[in-house]
């Protein structure tokens, strides 16, 4: 974390970011069950995000690189959105292509850790924390696509629909949904309404339901990727992908991008504390924090 406060002093961050991500360090207590001590994986200092911007294409690679898998932890959504709102500011930059340099994994979703045995305080400022990421990327001016070559699922889906357009690796093994059900958690309302925007109502509705997680093949049939490339081409037909979507006129372009999702980002901006009283409310819940547990176990189990 003094890495990421240090690079947003260097590129000059708004101190608006900082505040509103306000760093975790400042909170007190943190409430891990003694009987159920997993200790979170990537608590490194080494930057957990790459950027590359090519100044002659103007389009930015994100890397994520925050092994075993990419989770969405605090310091992971800190970082995200300071190398978001850099770009963003960057008037050279007009495209983001957003992967991962892990193999078989594009992210895993929010960092479990993050939610379980935490204090509400803590969990609150998670939350804000995903918030700011989805509203940082769904509303972007930059032209973004999602180069998913690993699974994907719940917070790692909600990050590739936040993009513009989806390109998977076409490897049945590989997944993306929201499959927060499956937790015995719920998905909130703009996660709900990115996914219907993207997949259509009825889509959605099994999909939130049943908390599918779909293969690449089935999830190209609903539309919630747009196009399936063998594994090592991901990458490049991002590359190739963005080059149409910058041949549009900017202007034109991003005002359409506004009015198709003002309204969805609006309704969050609009109702950010309740959501977050919301989180904060449901997920330290005795019986939440029970079925999160079993989800970890679950989880550890499949590898024994
Ligand atoms: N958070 C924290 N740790 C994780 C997560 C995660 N999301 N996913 C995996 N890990 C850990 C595993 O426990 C394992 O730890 P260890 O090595 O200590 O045993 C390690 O990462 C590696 O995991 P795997 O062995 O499972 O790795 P694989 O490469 O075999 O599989 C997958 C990768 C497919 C990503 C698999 O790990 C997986 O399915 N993970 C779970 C994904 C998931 O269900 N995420 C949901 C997160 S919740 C969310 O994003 C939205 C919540 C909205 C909240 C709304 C509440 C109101």
């Amino acid at each position: 974390m003094a890495n990421v406060l240090r690079n947003s002093a260097k590129f000059g961050f708004s101190a608006g970011v900082l505040s509103q991500l306000s760093i975790h360090s400042r909170h007190g207590r943190e409430c891990v069950s003694p009987c159920f001590s997993l200790q979170q994986r990537n608590n490194s200092t080494s930057p957990k995000i790459k950027v590359d911007l090519d100044n002659s294409t103007g389009v930015a690679v994100l890397r994520m690189q925050s092994p075993p898998v990419n989770s969405l932890s605090l310091d992971f959504l800190t970082e995200f959105c300071i190398n978001l709102e850099k770009l963003e500011m960057d008037k050279s930059c007009r495209g983001l292509i957003i992967t991962s340099t892990l193999s078989k994994v594009f992210s895993a979703g929010l960092d479990i850790m993050e939610m379980y045995g935490k204090s509400p305080e803590r969990c609150g400022e998670f939350w804000k924390a995903v918030q700011e990421m989805w509203l940082k990327l769904y509303g972007s001016n930059m032209a973004t696509i999602a180069a998913i070559n690993g699974s994907s699922p719940a917070g790692g889906c909600l990050m590739s629909i936040g993009c513009d357009y989806r390109i998977m690796a076409d490897n049945p093994r590989y997944s993306i949904g929201l499959n927060e059900t499956q937790l015995g958690i719920v998905a909130p309302f703009w996660f709900k309404d990115t996914l219907v925007n993207t997949v259509g109502n009825r889509a959605a509705e099994l999909s939130l339901e049943l908390g599918l997680l779909y293969s690449a093949p089935d999830a190209l049939k609903i539309g919630l990727v747009d196009q399936l490339v063998p594994e090592d081409q991901v990458l490049s037909t991002a590359q190739d992908t963005m080059s149409k979507w910058l041949a549009v006129p900017d202007h034109a372009r991003q005002i359409t991008k506004s009015m198709m999702r003002k309204q969805t980002i609006d309704k969050l901006l609009s109702n950010r504390e309740a959501d977050i009283t919301n989180f904060v409310s449901f997920i330290t819940k005795d019986s939440i924090q029970r079925s999160l547990r079993m989800y970890l176990e679950m989880l550890k189990s499949r590898k024994a």
